[in-house]
């Protein structure tokens, strides 16, 4: 079975899939941007679990359920901060798109959109971090059965057009 690769731009919040990937920080007890706006949308009980999850390292992943989003889960990974490139920045955030995909399988999550994680406040280089994304997404897809559609939710036009380069026709 081949899994759907799709680009699209949207407030990740809105979208009715299995699970919403947040960026979160290593603390999960919320922050700004993407994270602001899932932590608004599901409601107070989303920060009663993170709570309790004892916090996330960086590239890794933890699964709560989507309370009042459309999305019945939400897998908070934190991606790394931005530092030049020379601190492992590629390799965790490799590691966060990885660690998610297999959360997700292990759950049975068939469908799951993510955010454009370390790109907003932690500031990693957008078109990087899109390259590093897709070529994850697609590699572990490979090694993982269940999931049938993987989004790229995007925030802007320019973020869009970068994803729809690299994903290409092919959407696979
Ligand atoms: N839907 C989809 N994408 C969004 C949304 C949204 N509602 N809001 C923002 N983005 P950021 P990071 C995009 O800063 O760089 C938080 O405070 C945004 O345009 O949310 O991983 C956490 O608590 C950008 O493309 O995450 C951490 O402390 C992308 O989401 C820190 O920020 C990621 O931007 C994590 O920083």
């Amino acid at each position: 079975m081949s899994t759907t690769l799709k680009a699209v731009r949207a407030d990740i919040t809105t979208l009715a899939l299995d699970a919403i990937v947040n960026a979160a920080n290593s603390s999960l007890l919320g922050g700004g941007g993407v994270d602001g706006a899932i932590h608004r949308a599901a409601g107070p009980e989303l920060l009663l679990e993170c709570r309790r999850l004892g916090g996330c390292e960086v590239g890794e992943a933890k699964l709560t359920k989507g309370y009042r989003l459309p999305a019945k889960y939400v897998i908070h990974t934190v991606g790394p901060v931005w530092h030049g490139g020379g601190r492992g920045e590629a390799e965790l955030l490799a590691s966060c798109y990885r660690r998610s995909l297999e959360l997700a399988a292990a759950e049975g999550i068939q469908s799951l959109a993510f955010p454009g994680i370390s790109t907003g406040v932690y500031g990693y280089p957008v078109e990087q971090a899109a390259g590093i994304a897709v070529a994850t997404v697609r590699a572990t897809l490979g090694e993982l059965t269940g999931i049938r559609e993987v989004l790229f939710c995007c925030f802007s036009d320019s973020d869009l057009a970068i994803y729809q380069r690299l994903i290409g026709d092919a959407g696979h």
